[in-house]
C-alpha cells in the first residue's frame, strides 16, 4: 500500500523520525528554502500534516493541501493550528495532552521555587566569588503557606494546585467557569481579583483570542510589587510590554517565563529586566515526556489512516 504523503512542519527527534518515516512519505518542509514552491509542488499529494504546538499550521498552509485529512500536533497547544480552517474542510485535528501534563506542572513549581528563592543569583554568588567577598547571599521569599492563583485550572493548572497544596499554599483560581475541585480551592470570576488576593499567578490557559492579554496591566498592577507572575501557557496571554513597564518600574515583583513573543528571539528587555527567570520553552522537555508525545503524534497519524478512532482528537 501506498505510503500516506504527509508534511512535515518541523523537526522531531531520531527516536520519532525513524518510525515516522518508515510509516510515511515525510515532506521536510522545515528543511526547504523555497517553502511556497515546496508547498505548491507536494501539497496536492499531501493527506496528513505533522506539526509543533509551537508552529502549528496557518490557514495558507492548510490550503495548499487539497487532499489534507488530519493534522497532528506534537504537543498540548494547538493555538498555532487554524482551526477554523480545518473545520471549514472536515479536517481531523489531534494534540498530545496529558503525557506532558506533569513535566508542564512540574516546571512551573520549580520556576516559582527557583525565582522565589533565587536559586539563579545563588549559584551566581558562589560562582563569582560573591559569597567570599560579600558575605551571606541577600535574603530571599518565602514559599511555603503562601497563596497562589492559576489562571486557567485545565489539566496542567490543576496539577500545579497538587502540588502547591503539599507546600501548604492557599489556592484560588480563575476562568470560564468554576470547576469541581478539593472545597479548599477558591474560584474567582476575574483575573485582576484574583491578582490582588495572591502572591504567586501562575498562567495555565490555553491560548485563544479571547485569552489574548488577559495578563494585562491592571493584573500586574493588582499582582503589585511583591508579586510574582509564572507564564508556562503561551506568550499572548500576557501584555509583555505592560509587563517589561511593570517589571522596570518596581510595580511587580517579578516574573518567571517559559514563553515569549517572537521566541527564540525574545525582546531584549526581558534581558536586563530585575527579577526574572528565563526558560526556553521546555516545559514538556523531557526524554521520557518528549517520546511519549512523539509516539501519542504518531498514534494518531496512524489510527486516521487505519480507520481507527483517534486516540487524542480536537476536532
Ligand atoms: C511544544 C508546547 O509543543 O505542548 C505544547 O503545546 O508548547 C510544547 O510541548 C514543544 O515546544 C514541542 O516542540
Amino acid at each position: 500500500m501506498t505510503k500516506p504523503h504527509i508534511l512535515q512542519v518541523g523537526s522531531y527527534p531520531e527516536w520519532d523520525q525513524v518510525p515516522l518515516d518508515a510509516a510515511f512519505h515525510m515532506h521536510r518542509y522545515f528543511e526547504v528554502t523555497d517553502k511556497e514552491k515546496f508547498l505548491a509542488e507536494v501539497g496536492p499529494q499531501v493527506r496528513g500534516l505533522a506539526t509543533r504546538g509551537d508552529l502549528g499550521a496557518n490557514a495558507a498552509m492548510i490550503a495548499a493541501c487539497p487532499q489534507l485529512e488530519v493534522i497532528s500536533v506534537y504537543g498540548v497547544g494547538y493555538d498555532a493550528v487554524d482551526i477554523g480552517a480545518a473545520r471549514a474542510r472536515g479536517i481531523r485535528v489531534t494534540n498530545t495532552p496529558d503525557v506532558l501534563t506533569d513535566d508542564c506542572a512540574d516546571l512551573a513549581v520549580a520556576m516559582l521555587l527557583a525565582l522565589s528563592r533565587g536559586v539563579v543569583g545563588a549559584e551566581d554568588w558562589v560562582r563569582s566569588g560573591a559569597w567570599a567577598e560579600k558575605g551571606g547571599f541577600p535574603l530571599q521569599r518565602k514559599v511555603t503557606g503562601k497563596r497562589v492563583g492559576i489562571l486557567g485550572l485545565g489539566r496542567i493548572g490543576a496539577a500545579i494546585a497538587h502540588r502547591l497544596q503539599g507546600f501548604g499554599m492557599t489556592i484560588s483560581y480563575s476562568g470560564r467557569a468554576r470547576k469541581e475541585t478539593p472545597p479548599a480551592w477558591t474560584f474567582v470570576s476575574d483575573p485582576v481579583t484574583l491578582a490582588g488576593q495572591v502572591d504567586f499567578l501562575i498562567v495555565a490557559l490555553s491560548a485563544t483570542p479571547e485569552t489574548r492579554h488577559i495578563v494585562n496591566a491592571p493584573v500586574l498592577a493588582a499582582l503589585g510589587p511583591k508579586g510574582i507572575l509564572i507564564n508556562i501557557s503561551r506568550a499572548p496571554n500576557v501584555d509583555e510590554a505592560a509587563l517589561l513597564d511593570a517589571l522596570e518600574g518596581g510595580q511587580l515583583g517579578g516574573a518567571a517565563l517559559d514563553v515569549f513573543e517572537g521566541e527564540p528571539h525574545l525582546n531584549p528587555r526581558f534581558l536586563s529586566a530585575p527579577n526574572v527567570l528565563l526558560q526556553p520553552h521546555h516545559a514538556s522537555g523531557t526524554y521520557e515526556t518528549r517520546q511519549a508525545m512523539g509516539k501519542l503524534l504518531r498514534d494518531n497519524l496512524t489510527a486516521h489512516f487505519s480507520g481507527q478512532p483517534l486516540p487524542t482528537p480536537v476536532l
